[in-house]
């Protein structure tokens, strides 16, 4: 039985850049619904007691699929935060090094969830001592490095609030990103 993880924050804790209205819909609907269907799904197979990581590792078809949007959804709520602060000591330097500056950073990381066709999400990742910007497809999850954060570009992560208006909805993430988040999942 996989469970649907608590946010990190109330639901209106990042508005007004992503208003309750939203995040609400977003976790109570969408996030729920990709637990209770890999719960169904998994139901009487091997996979039943299992534990997320696993499953994703493992299977393929809806229930890879599921079970990956469970887990992305996850990590994409502690990717934001209501206390916004610039990445600091290591993982700035990393950014430095990487993409030229935070502002340049931003700029490639909006590009990136621009260009991205149809349904997916960005990934901050770290390749050994490189950081990379990193977009997959549906539920997809990167094929090699270490995820530090992600940004959810589905239609339904951004539609209600901002319509067609993606890059809108990046500048908002933006404002929100959170750098802690991402600095507890750098290996320096
Ligand atoms: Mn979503």
């Amino acid at each position: 039985m996989i469970k649907l993880p608590d946010l990190p924050y109330d639901q209106d804790a990042l508005s007004p850049h992503i208003p309750k209205s939203l995040l609400e819909f977003h976790y109570d609907k969408h996030h729920k619904a990709y637990v209770d269907n890999l719960n169904k799904l998994i139901k009487d197979t091997k996979y039943e007691d299992k534990d997320l990581e696993y499953i994703i590792a493992e299977s393929s078809g809806p229930i890879f699929n599921n079970a990956a949007q469970v887990f992305n959804h996850a990590v994409f709520w502690n990717s934001m935060t209501p206390d916004y602060t610039d990445p600091e000591g290591p993982l700035e330097a990393a950014i430095n090094k990487s993409f030229g500056s935070l502002d340049e950073f931003k700029e490639k990381w909006k590009s990136a969830g621009t260009q991205l066709f149809g349904s997916g999400w960005i990934w901050l990742v770290q390749e050994g001592v490189d950081l990379v910007i990193t977009p997959t497809k549906d539920a997809k999850l990167p094929n090699e490095g270490m995820p530090l954060l992600v940004m959810d570009v589905w239609e339904h992560a951004y539609y209600p609030r901002y319509q067609n208006r993606r890059p809108e909805y990046i500048d908002a993430f933006l404002k929100v990103i959170n750098w802690k988040f991402a600095a507890e999942n750098y290996d320096e």
